[in-house]
């Protein structure tokens, strides 16, 4: 599906790493469009219900704790199967094991410290466009379309 969307996220560490445009290059160049982007410094509750999922392990409040140190910068990108590959575009949750090439084996060696976020499942990512942007995405189309897609 070429009108699939993922959730993307680079978080409070990518920011202050000066990631940001490292990350969003990547989908950037790979042919995905971006439909919705910006800095926003969420609330605790709107990261716990992000993460509702994870709500009973352990490592949960130093990682919410984590993610509330600074901004994060949310976008969703459009395009071909964009929910899987984005995530191996991202790498492995520990970036011990993400290979190099993908984002999180390139620029971070902690898993509570893995610089970015990407849907897990069509299913979530329309879950999560809807919590980090319920005002809404842009919608244009883009001239480049023949030359990403056959
Ligand atoms: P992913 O971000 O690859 O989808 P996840 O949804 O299982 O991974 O976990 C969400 C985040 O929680 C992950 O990016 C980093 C943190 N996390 C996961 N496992 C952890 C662990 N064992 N220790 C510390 N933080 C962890
Ligand atoms: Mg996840």
């Amino acid at each position: 599906n070429i009108r699939e969307r993922t959730y993307i996220m680079v978080k409070p560490d990518g920011v202050d790493r000066g990631l940001i445009g490292e990350i969003a290059a990547r989908f950037e160049k790979r042919g995905f469009k971006l439909i919705a982007a910006k800095l926003v410094s969420p609330t605790k509750q709107h990261l716990e219900k992000h993460y509702e999922d994870l709500c009973d392990k352990p490592f949960f409040p130093g990682m919410i704790g984590y993610m509330l140190s600074g901004p994060v910068f949310a976008m969703v990108w459009e395009g071909l199967d964009a929910v899987k590959t984005g995530r191996v575009m991202l790498g492995a949750t520990n970036p011990l094991q993400s290979g190099p090439g993908t984002i999180r084996g390139d620029y971070a060696l902690a898993v509570g410290r893995n610089i970015c976020h990407g849907s897990d499942s069509v299913e979530n990512a329309e879950k999560e466009i809807a919590l980090w942007f319920p005002e809404g995405l842009v919608q244009y189309s883009r001239s480049n379309e023949a030359k990403v897609y056959e």
